[in-house]
């Protein structure tokens, strides 16, 4: 086969899920509730044609189906989360025999099919009884998720080696604290800063147990979902937004985790209006001494913006857009169904910034992907043509390929996602699959992409 892309050997091919998203049985053996279960027996209307987590594509009963047709369509790499709620009901105390043996079976599962399981322990789903009692603004909720991390290596790192402490720990951030698309729907700059910083703090903690654990060839990071920032001209203004962005939403994570410090500029702009979080003088060390292994990087749109202009605050209150205006750049190519700028040359500098900014950290792109509605107008000799999202991969596996020729250190690409899958607020309104799913039936069916991925992971490239 005479390949124009061909990528580094033993480059993990594969895609990324999480539990709330596809287990379903959420209120089955044992397991407890979360924020996601309980904000919708609430509410209900927030969620797309108010659809809710019990809803999934119900990998809790299916996995060995589906990790069959994963090994059919070429992953050699499969990235799943483990539920604290369904591990550990309740988020503190007693294990729960029958999650082990599920997540026991899953990772088997894997193993047997030659897949190596990627395994992220928090993915947006806190426990309900923890965040009944603050959640990641309480700093005893932090010691609690140490003792749940390590609970997860103990059982599980006999086989699994590649870890992950966090999906996007900045999105219950954003959408907890500051733009109510999570819950605990809380808008407050200050509370979002604590929150923010409790995270880094569990997530060096589970890093720091990790280490004690010794797990031969076993590595551990973190998934962030990193936007790059660009302005809208190279006025010093317009810089300095764009500056701003980046520390607020990327470099807040992504220096105290691969450098093992924040970026003094960011805590001065903190200082400077009050909204310092608190800390303790020992967290610092912590912060230090316990850097990443290996990075996720989950990659959708960039961050177009500009100086402020003077435009009444959207949010009324003090807010990070106190510091910039969002830019719609003319001509932008978008993505209609999901409002997201489709900008693939992203991915490339995303990777030559890690490169030169943080140690040439080994990474991978742990999320990419193209969400679609009403996907079934598609259909076309029983599946779906999805040719669309072929191309979405393709370009963006073509800046990735540049990054790597040109000395950046990634290892794979994980498409988001396997199948179709309940989103969040969005529930089943885009599909991202590979694999289509009928709700009703759960029957599965491959779409075209999942063909074409299939040859790209068995040929290493295309
Ligand atoms: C990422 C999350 C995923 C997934 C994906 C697609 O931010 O890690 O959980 O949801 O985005 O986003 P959405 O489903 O909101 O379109």
């Amino acid at each position: 086969m005479n390949l124009q892309y061909e990528f580094p050997e033993g480059f993990w091919w594969g895609s990324a899920t999480s539990a709330t998203q596809i287990e379903g049985a959420a209120k089955e053996e044992g397991k407890g509730q979360n924020i996601w279960d309980y904000w919708y027996s609430i509410e209900p209307n927030r969620f797309f044609n108010n659809i809710g987590p019990e809803t999934t594509s119900d990998f809790y009963h299916q996995y060995k189906k589906d990790i069959k047709l994963m090994r059919k369509i070429g992953h050699n790499s499969f990235r799943f989360s483990i539920s604290w709620s369904r591990l550990i009901p309740g988020g503190r105390g007693k294990v729960n025999s029958k999650a082990v043996a599920f997540y026991n079976n899953v990772i088997d599962q894997l193993l047997e099919n030659n897949i190596e399981p990627f395994v992220n322990l928090f993915h947006f789903d806190m426990p309900l009884e923890l965040q009944n009692e603050g959640g990641w603004e309480n700093r005893e909720v932090v010691e609690a998720y140490a003792v749940y991390a390590r609970e997860c290596f103990r059982l599980f790192g006999d086989r699994v080696k590649k870890w992950f402490t966090f999906n996007e720990p900045i999105v219950p951030v954003e959408g907890g604290y500051l733009y109510d698309f999570h819950y605990p729907n809380v808008v407050d700059f200050k509370r979002a800063v604590q929150v923010a910083y409790h995270t880094i703090l569990a997530h060096v903690k589970a890093v720091e147990s990790f280490r004690h654990f010794h797990i031969k060839n076993g590595k551990i990071g973190i998934i962030l979902n990193l936007t790059p920032s660009y302005s809208r001209s190279q006025n010093p203004a317009d810089l300095e937004a764009a500056n701003i962005t980046d520390l607020f939403f990327n470099r807040s994570f992504l220096d105290p985790v691969v450098l093992g410090n924040y970026p003094k500029e960011l805590v001065h702009i903190l200082q400077k209006y009050g909204i310092l979080p608190i800390t303790q003088k020992e967290d610092f060390e912590l912060i230090k001494n316990n850097t990443i292994d290996f990075l996720g990087v989950n990659y959708y749109q960039p961050r177009r913006v500009k100086a402020k202009e003077n435009l009444p605050n959207p949010y009324g209150v003090f807010m990070p857009e106190w510091f910039f205006d969002n830019y719609e750049m003319p001509g932008r190519k978008m993505n209609p169904y999901r409002g997201w700028e489709i900008y693939e040359k992203g991915i490339y500098d995303i990777m030559i910034n890690l490169k030169k900014n943080y140690r040439n950290i080994e990474s991978f792109v742990s999320e990419n992907g193209l969400g679609v509605e009403s996907e079934e107008k598609f259909l076309k000799d029983g599946y779906i043509q999805d040719d669309y999202r072929i191309e979405f991969i393709k370009e963006h596996l073509k800046w990735l390929y540049k990054a790597i020729e040109e000395g950046c250190n990634v290892k794979g690409y994980h498409l988001w996602t396997f199948m179709d899958n309940w989103s969040w607020t969005n529930a089943y309104k885009n599909r991202y699959g590979l694999i289509a799913i009928d709700l009703n039936t759960k029957k599965r069916t491959p779409k075209k992409s999942a063909y074409w991925f299939k040859d790209v992971a068995t040929y290493n490239g295309f």
